[in-house]
């Protein structure tokens, strides 16, 4: 694989600036005027069931139930016996989308223009969660990533590649911390119920296989964006907005007893559920605060539209401007520099906290990641 870690050189004309085949994630650098980033609109859903098959529907949607102030959950109960977690060794790549995008191809191209071999009208398809690491990487002091990008018929496909760090942690993880994991889930059953007009059953399995998936399509200056992520739950009442305004994000966090926990909370939490919601147009998220043994203690309603607000008098902290402004960049960067257009050719972009974003180009590795049965599909 060839590195291009250097920046170009000499013959560029005088007066226009290098063009740099690295990224800054210098905060400084991304400090302007918020981009033009258009209302998500749903264009789809589907569904991963408790042994983790694809639907392309909405069964696995779940209905949020408003609980009481302190409700005093219990989130350690359950935990072994009635807990089926998801295998993390099985890396799904893109496939469930992709597997939507077939299912939907009819939805996506102009009705004049339903026949395979014409192409999607997107500029990049991924995962929210990917989009989510992009908006707070300017802010990221920790953790790196690793992100594949192939070119096919014009479309730029996006999917993580775990890092070796990723995986080392993933692998050591305390059992203190395997507990907390399942802490979210957890809160998740309490607050949630199966239809309407039920009340969500604690006595059940936790199992994390099962998820509610949306699909958005939206705009990002120049970028035309697919994305899908999993939505928690939805308002249950019929009169609620259509999605994604009634879906509910669900979140748990330890209690906040101190002014340095608060800051804490406001410069490092609500940057990730900030970025993770706004990106869907999610409008709010609902924290359960727990204390060290797993009871929450409290519940506490965000309205993503407020958070800036909220953090502004918080010293030396984000800025949704930034975030929005560096994945607008990196988009722009990826489309300048992955101009192969070829299913098994992956420029894999990568970066370190501290550090540009840099990239390789791998032909035929195990970094490929279109499935042979999609490029099929799509080239018929
Ligand atoms: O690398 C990834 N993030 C991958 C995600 C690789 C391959 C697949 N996926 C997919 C799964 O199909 C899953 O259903 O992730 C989906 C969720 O995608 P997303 O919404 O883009 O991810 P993100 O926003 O990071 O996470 C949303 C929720 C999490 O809830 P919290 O409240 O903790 O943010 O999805 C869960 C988790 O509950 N989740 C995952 N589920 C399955 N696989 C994964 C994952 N890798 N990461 C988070
Ligand atoms: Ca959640």
């Amino acid at each position: 694989p060839s590195n291009h870690h250097l920046h170009q050189s000499s013959a560029t004309p005088r007066q226009t600036p290098p063009r740099s085949q690295t990224l800054s994630t210098r905060r400084e650098a991304y400090e302007r005027d918020f981009p033009l980033y258009k209302q998500p609109v749903e264009v789809g859903c589907f569904s991963l069931d408790s042994r983790r098959r694809f639907f392309n529907d909405s069964r696995q949607m779940r209905y949020y139930v408003e609980p009481e102030r302190s409700p005093n959950f219990d989130l350690r109960d359950g935990y072994k016996e009635r807990y089926v977690k998801r295998d993390e060794n099985v890396k799904e790549k893109l496939d469930h989308i992709l597997r939507w995008i077939i299912a939907n191809r009819s939805k996506l191209t102009s009705k004049l223009t339903t026949n395979a071999s014409c192409p999607l009208d997107f500029d990049f398809v991924t995962w929210r969660g990917h989009l989510t690491k992009l908006l707070t990487t300017p802010y990221e002091t920790r953790e790196g990533w690793l992100l594949a990008v192939t070119r096919f018929n014009g479309t730029l496909y996006i999917s993580e590649v775990e890092t070796e760090a990723a995986r080392r942690e993933r692998e050591n993880r305390p059992e203190r911390n395997k507990e907390m994991m399942y802490w979210g889930y957890k809160f998740e059953q309490y607050m949630c119920a199966d239809d309407t007009n039920s009340d969500p059953d604690p006595s059940g399995v936790v199992n994390t296989n099962e998820a509610f998936c949306t699909v958005v399509q939206t705009r990002l200056t120049d970028h035309k964006l697919l994305f899908s992520g999993e939505v928690d739950c939805r308002d249950r009442d019929p009169g609620a907005p259509p999605p994604p305004a009634c879906y509910v994000e669900l979140k748990t966090s330890a209690e906040i007893c101190t002014p340095k926990q608060r800051s804490n909370f406001h410069r490092f939490k609500l940057l990730k559920w900030w970025a993770q919601s706004f990106l869907p147009g999610v409008p709010r998220v609902v924290a359960g605060f727990r204390d060290h043994d797993g009871t929450v203690v409290s519940v506490e309603t965000f309205q993503i539209s407020k958070i800036s607000q909220l953090i502004k008098n918080e010293y030396n902290c984000w800025k949704p401007t930034v975030c929005m402004n560096f994945c607008c960049d990196f988009l722009s960067f990826v489309k300048r520099e992955a101009t192969e257009d070829n299913p098994s050719v992956v420029y894999l972009f990568s970066w370190e906290p501290h550090n540009d974003v840099t990239y390789s180009v791998h032909r035929d590795s195990r970094y490929s990641f279109l499935p042979d049965w999609y490029i099929k599909e799509m080239t018929r």
